[in-house]
């Protein structure tokens, strides 16, 4: 199974959210289909024309959005009035400004936190979750990829996301890049960006993509990400406890969902995919065997595309 082909957009614009924030949304594929909205990773990452591409436009009506402060939404990596429960209501402002009653929710990594978090508050809007690359934001999760674990496994890439900081502050990396993100000049706030982000870009894929890890490398991307996630992991995603999804799973227990796990995931490792199928025994988990996080491996598009074509019907 591959992605379907490019399709143009049959609509866009932006909806001011807050006094702050403007949301880029748009749509594609057929204005009569099943409605579903793309949740993007990060948080900070954003959509593209190529995550269009896992839903049949012949069966689906595509919503896709750029989270507060990235993308196409402005102003760019502006982390103020910006958390998970207001991405949830921005998701909300979306649905009812394009008169969608209920929709399946698509997310992977962060995508899947939001997608899961969103579902909870919302249940009733929800047909489906397809959800891969488990990703709950609890403390073990963080401090594996951003302090000690994938370390291990990526050293040549670590080394360079490690040495950026002075060795007097690397007992805390995260803590570190944060003053670096938020404080000092454009260019050494830029410097820290580009370090964040091509780690996560290096680590991404099972085998590395040098085009990906370009992409991640850019100015206007880099800061988004690297300050958007670094301030949503500086709060524990703003949960009461980091605890909040596995406890409030038996409100989206009735909903199918399936959840989409590559084996060699090392930035969100399966363990939590396995977790969160403990508490949800009703969802489907399908482990792949050849691939990491990106939702771009080949067997991963497979998976992801058999769950869309099998909740088209
Ligand atoms: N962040 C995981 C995540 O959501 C810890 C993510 N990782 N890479 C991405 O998202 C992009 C593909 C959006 C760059």
């Amino acid at each position: 199974m591959m992605l379907y082909p490019e399709i143009p957009l049959n609509n866009s614009g932006f909806i001011q959210v807050s006094g702050i924030h403007n949301i880029y949304w748009e749509e594609s594929g057929n204005p009569d289909g099943k409605p579903v909205i793309f949740v993007h990773g990060g948080p900070g990452g954003g959509v593209s024309p190529d995550t269009r591409r896992f839903f049949n436009p012949d069966s689906y009506r595509i919503i896709q959005f750029d989270q507060r402060g990235c993308g196409k939404s402005t102003p760019n990596a502006c982390v103020e009035e910006n958390t998970t429960w207001d991405l949830i209501e921005d998701m909300e402002s979306i649905r009812s400004l394009l008169k969608i009653d209920k929709w399946q929710v698509f997310g992977g990594s962060w995508g899947s936190t939001l997608a899961l978090s969103y579902a909870i508050k919302h249940p009733q809007r929800v047909f489906e979750l397809v959800l891969r690359g488990i990703f709950l934001l609890r403390k073990a999760e963080l401090q594996w990829f951003y302090q000690f674990g994938a370390s291990q496994l990526f050293a040549d890439a670590w080394k360079d996301y490690y040495e950026f900081i002075p060795q007097e502050e690397r007992h805390d990396l995260m803590h570190a890049y944060q003053k670096r993100l938020f404080g000092g000049d454009k260019q050494q706030q830029l410097l820290a960006a580009r370090h964040w982000s091509v780690w996560e870009g290096s680590t991404c894929h099972m085998i590395p993509n040098d085009k990906h890890i370009e992409e991640t490398a850019d100015d206007h991307f880099a800061l988004a990400f690297s300050r958007i996630e670094n301030h949503y992991f500086m709060n524990q995603g703003f949960f009461q406890n980091e605890n909040w999804i596995l406890e409030n799973i038996d409100k989206i227990r009735h909903i199918p969902t399936v959840i989409i796990q590559g084996r060699y995931d090392v930035v969100c490792p399966m363990t939590t995919a396995y977790d969160l199928h403990a508490v949800f025994p009703e969802s489907e988990l399908i482990i792949v065997p050849e691939a990491g996080h990106s939702a771009f491996e080949p067997n991963i598009i497979t998976a992801l595309v058999e769950a869309t074509n099998k909740f088209a019907k």
